[in-house]
C-alpha cells in the first residue's frame, strides 16, 4: 500500500484500475492513446495515468492514487496547480465570453506586461503553442533576412514544426535529416545542426554557408535532452557569431521564460538575443505562446509587414486572463524565485546524497528550479554525453519512486520542475521515497 496512495490499487496503471480502462478505450480513439507522445510513458515501460485532478504539489490521477508532482505540466504551474489567483482570473474572464475572434484589452495587457519584464521584447505576438512560437519566430528570420538556412542543437528542442524535427546528418557539417516521418527532406536541407556548447560547430556552419543562416536557435539553458546548461561563454559567443553574420540569434524560452526569474534566461545570463519565444508559464496552464523582439523585426510581421502569421484563438481573452493573473502574481511576488531555488537545491542535493550513500552512478544537473538526474557517472553537456545515461535505469528509478507516490518526468531526457507550492514537506517525503530504495540496483 503506497504511503500516499488512498485507494489499494497500486501505481502500475494496469487492468482494473481507472486508468487502465481510460486508456484502454483511449488507444481506439487517439492515436497512442494519448495527445501527446510523452504522456505515453513508453520510455518507462508502464501504461500511462490518467489525472483527475491536481491541487498545490499535487495531482491525482483517476484511481484516486495521489502524487507530489515534479512535472508542473511540463512548466505552466510554477505557482502550485490550481492556484487561487489563476483560477479566479479564468472564472472572471469567462463570465465575460471565451472568444472573440477581435482584439481585446487582454492582449493589450499581456503584451504590456511581457515587454515590461524581458529587456529584449519590445514588441510581442501571441500565438497558441511553443510549437507556433518558434516556428512563426523562424519565420520571420528569414523574412528580415532573406535568408533560408537555420541552425539548431542536437538534443533542443523547439516543438513539431518541420524545419525543426530534423536531426544531424552524417557529419555534424552536413545538412540535417528529417527526424520524422513526414518531413520532407527539402524542408530538413534549410536546417544546420550544431552540437550543444560546441562554438566551433556553429562558426564551421557559418564559414561553410556564408551569407545563407537566417538564424541560429537554441534554448539558452537545454531542457529537452534532460537539464543541460550552457558552458562558459557558449551563449555570449553564439551572441558574436551571429551578429557577425548578420544572423537572427533566437532564444527559445518556452521553459526558461519566467523559470529562471522574471527575466528568464536572457536577463540570468546578461545576453540580448534578437527574438525570443516562449510558451507555459505566460499561459498559467492554458494554451499560450508567444514571440517577439527587436521592433524593425517584429514590425516584419503581417498586417504591419510581409510575414504572414496567423491565429484563430491567438491571444485568447480567457487564456490571457491565466497568464496576467500568474506573470503578475511572479512580478509582485519577486522573493518566489529565491525560494524556489532553495527548495530545489534542497531535493537535489538531498537526491545527490542518496544515490552517493548507495553507491548510484548518478549526476544531476540543475539550475533553478529546474533538473535532471541522469543514470550515468560522466558529465553531461551535449546530447552525446546525455544519450549515455541509462534509460533503463531511469526506468526502473521512475516506477519505484512512481509507487512510492512521487510523480516525475516519464523520461530519461525531461527536467524535473518544482513549484512555489512544493514545501520541505513535500521534498522530505521525495527525499525518504528515494531513500527507501530508489538507488538500489
Ligand atoms: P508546445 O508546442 O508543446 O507548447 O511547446 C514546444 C516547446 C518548445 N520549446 C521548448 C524548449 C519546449 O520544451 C517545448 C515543449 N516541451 C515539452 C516538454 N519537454 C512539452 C511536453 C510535450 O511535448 O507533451
Amino acid at each position: 500500500m503506497n504511503r500516499l496512495f488512498h485507494s489499494e490499487s497500486k501505481a502500475e496503471g494496469a487492468c482494473g484500475t481507472a486508468s487502465g480502462a481510460l486508456f484502454a478505450e483511449a488507444k481506439t480513439l487517439i492515436p497512442g492513446g494519448v495527445n501527446s507522445p510523452v504522456r505515453a510513458f513508453r520510455s518507462v515501460n508502464r501504461p500511462p495515468l490518467f489525472i483527475q485532478s491536481a491541487d498545490g504539489a499535487y495531482m491525482t490521477d483517476a484511481d484516486g492514487n495521489r502524487y507530489i508532482d515534479y512535472v508542473c505540466s511540463w512548466g505552466p504551474a510554477i505557482l502550485g496547480h490550481n492556484h487561487p489567483v489563476v483560477r479566479e482570473a479564468v472564472c472572471k474572464a469567462a463570465q465575460s465570453g471565451l472568444s472573440f475572434g477581435a482584439a481585446t484589452e487582454a492582449e493589450v495587457v499581456m503584451a504590456r506586461l511581457l515587454t515590461s519584464l524581458v529587456p529584449a521584447l519590445e514588441m510581442v505576438r501571441m500565438v497558441n503553442s511553443g510549437t507556433e512560437a518558434t516556428m512563426s519566430a523562424l519565420r520571420v528570420a528569414r523574412g528580415f533576412t532573406g535568408r533560408d538556412k537555420i541552425v539548431k542543437f542536437a538534443g533542443c528542442y523547439h516543438g513539431h514544426s518541420d524545419a525543426l524535427l530534423v536531426k544531424a546528418g552524417s557529419g555534424l557539417l552536413s545538412e540535417a535529416r528529417p527526424d520524422s516521418a513526414g518531413v520532407s527532406a527539402a524542408c530538413a536541407r534549410d536546417t544546420l545542426v550544431a552540437r550543444y556548447n560546441d562554438l566551433d560547430s556553429v562558426s564551421r556552419l557559418f564559414e561553410r554557408h556564408k551569407g545563407e543562416i537566417a538564424a541560429v536557435i537554441v534554448e539558452p539553458v537545454a531542457a529537452n535532452m534532460g537539464v543541460v546548461l550552457p558552458a562558459e561563454g557558449f551563449l555570449v559567443g553564439l551572441r558574436s557569431l551571429c551578429t557577425a553574420a548578420g544572423a537572427l540569434l533566437i532564444f527559445d524560452e518556452v521553459i526558461t521564460g519566467f523559470r529562471l526569474g522574471l527575466g528568464g534566461a536572457q536577463d540570468l545570463f546578461g545576453i540580448a538575443p534578437d527574438l525570443s519565444c516562449f510558451g507555459k508559464i505566460i499561459g498559467g496552464g492554458m494554451p499560450v505562446g508567444a514571440y517577439g523582439g527587436r521592433r524593425a523585426i517584429m514590425e516584419m510581421v503581417s498586417p504591419a509587414g510581409p510575414v504572414y502569421q496567423a491565429g484563430t484563438l491567438s491571444g485568447n481573452p480567457v487564456a490571457m486572463a491565466a497568464g496576467i493573473a500568474q506573470l503578475g502574481f511572479l512580478r509582485d511576488h519577486p522573493e518566489i524565485y529565491p525560494a524556489l531555488e532553495k527548495t530545489a537545491d534542497a531535493l537535489f542535493t538531498g537526491l545527490a546524497e542518496i544515490a552517493q550513500q548507495k553507491g548510484a552512478h548518478c549526476v544531476i544537473n540543475k539550475i533553478g528550479s529546474i533538473g535532471s538526474l541522469f543514470w550515468t557517472d560522466e558529465p553531461v553537456f551535449d546530447l552525446d554525453s546525455a544519450m549515455k545515461a541509462d534509460t533503463a535505469r531511469y526506468a526502473a528509478y521512475f516506477n519505484f519512486m512512481l509507487e512510492q507516490g512521487i510523480y516525475q518526468a516519464p523520461a530519461q531526457f525531461e527536467a524535473m520542475f518544482i513549484s512555489a507550492a512544493h514545501t520541505q514537506i513535500e521534498i522530505d517525503k521525495t527525499l525518504t521515497a528515494c531513500a527507501s530504495g530508489a538507488f538500489c540496483p
